[in-house]
């Protein structure tokens, strides 16, 4: 992408309406814009990092086994009327009445639509489990939406929905979940903590949230410090396999918000070396709900001894538009954004010092179409613009690696590329500086661990 052709409005001065670094930035890299109350645009820069995180969560949630699909975004009340959660939802619930009267809702989530479609199809245990999710927007009326994308009335969710024919596989299904968030997390580059949490209005009685660490998180946090850090499951895990090893290993380490413990409870059990009282920002959050919804829908297959059996679910969310302000959160410096490589909107940002000068021009030229040829992620800052602007853009979009051509440079043969996360510069000669960033880049892309 050449930055001359492309729609990038950042701004200068740091925006006054927003409270946290997060917001700030995402505004400030011309990422986002506000539209309503928590209602954004997503502009170029921003919709490129939202799609990195959602292949990231396609591609381990298809690993783990669950099927992708795609439902409305506004459903019939008589849905939710079936399983009594129309009244029950109050006032986040966007109600709408279409020119037929007929009462109408912005989804705020999904178990009435998919166990709907469950019933319609499913008649037999022998098609079980199954997992179906899609990744579509939500609305919930939030009584303060807050701090940009972290907490907004329209944003992205991923929800899949597990059916299974009985508790016990309800749990493996649930366990290949949390298995694959674990990886998801990994793979966007933060700690996402697993923390047994509450399940709310989506109910049942077995709930994990999974936490990013910061200290502007809205959930108070009690974990053991080996959580932190902990390997996570590698790319050939058998996800047909048998998982509850690794659910307990993780699982057996304390780990729970504050809506769940207390810190009398949290130092009972943890030896005080390993004590970690934080904030975190809840970015997945697990459920097992048994047949809450398959009950009173009537959700049921044909058992193997031919009797009508109501199915056990789960239901699993992750939200995308939270995620992007949530890694932010966990990695920035005063320069700006530092994004991990595996999320940022550029892996690389090819700098000509000098745009208008032939030479130069020409050099730039060439490295762009062998950084491309490369299979580089690249963005070409080719504007007649000072370098010093061009730094600053480079610093504050985060782009992980800078590679600097100048006119000086280019008589030497020798191009600049500085590490945008610890700022270190290394000067290489020009022949071989695309075959250096491969080397860089490529492990930090996490897509074969
Ligand atoms: N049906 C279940 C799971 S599929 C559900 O709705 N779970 S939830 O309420 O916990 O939401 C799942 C995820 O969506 C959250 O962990 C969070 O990452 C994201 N999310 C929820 N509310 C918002 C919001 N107002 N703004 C941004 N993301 C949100």
């Amino acid at each position: 992408m050449r930055l001359s052709r492309y729609f990038l409005p950042v701004l200068k001065e740091s925006p006054k309406e927003a409270e946290i670094v997060s917001h700030k930035l995402m505004l400030r890299a011309g990422m986002i814009k506000q539209q309503a109350a928590g209602s954004y645009s997503w502009l170029p820069l921003g919709f490129k990092v939202l799609n990195k995180v959602i292949k990231i969560i396609e591609e381990e949630q298809d690993r783990s086994g669950a099927v992708q699909l795609l439902m409305p975004t506004v459903q019939s009340a008589d849905l939710w009327r079936e399983s009594g959660r129309y009244d029950a939802y109050g006032k986040e619930m966007l109600r709408i009445v279409d020119r037929h009267e007929r009462d109408m809702l912005y989804g705020p989530t999904n178990e009435e639509m998919i166990t709907d479609i469950f019933r319609t199809y499913v008649r037999s245990y022998k098609d079980l489990p199954l997992n179906l999710y899609h990744i579509q927007w939500k609305f919930r009326d939030e009584v303060r939406p807050r701090f940009g994308t972290m907490r907004s009335r329209e944003f992205l969710m991923k929800d899949a929905y597990s059916f299974d024919l009985d508790e016990a596989a309800s749990q493996r299904a649930f366990q290949r979940m949390f298995v694959a968030y674990l990886r998801t997390f990994y793979r966007l580059g933060v700690v996402g903590i697993p923390m047994r949490a509450d399940a709310g209005p989506i109910g049942g009685d077995m709930s994990y949230e999974f936490q990013v660490l910061a200290d502007t998180g809205e959930s108070a946090v009690f974990l053991h410090k080996d959580l932190i850090g902990k390997p996570i499951p590698a790319i050939d895990t058998d996800f047909r396999g048998d998982l509850s090893p690794i659910f307990k290993d993780w699982t057996s380490l304390f780990a729970a918000t504050d809506e769940m413990t207390d810190e009398a409870a949290f130092k009972a059990a943890v030896p005080e070396d390993k004590q970690v009282a934080a904030r975190g920002i809840e970015v997945g959050h697990i459920f097992y709900f048994g047949t809450k919804y398959s009950k009173p829908m009537k959700a049921a297959v044909t058992g193997p001894d031919g009797k009508d059996v109501i199915v056990h679910m789960g239901s699993y969310g992750i939200g995308p538009t939270r995620l992007v302000p949530a890694i932010i959160e966990a990695s920035h410096d005063d320069a700006g954004i530092v994004w991990p490589v595996s999320v940022a909107p550029f892996e690389v940002v090819l700098i000509n010092l000098k745009a208008g000068d032939a030479a130069t021009d020409a050099a730039c030229e060439t490295l762009y179409g062998e950084l491309n040829a490369a299979g580089l992620d690249v963005l070409y800052d080719d504007r007649d613009q000072p370098a010093g602007a061009k730094f600053a853009t480079a610093d504050l979009i985060g782009v992980p690696y800078q590679l600097i051509l100048g006119p000086r440079g280019l008589k030497e043969g020798q191009a600049e590329i500085k590490h945008r996360k610890t700022g270190d510069r290394e000067t290489l000669p020009l022949a071989t500086a695309v075959d250096r960033l491969r080397t860089l880049v490529e492990p930090q892309r996490r897509d074969k661990v």
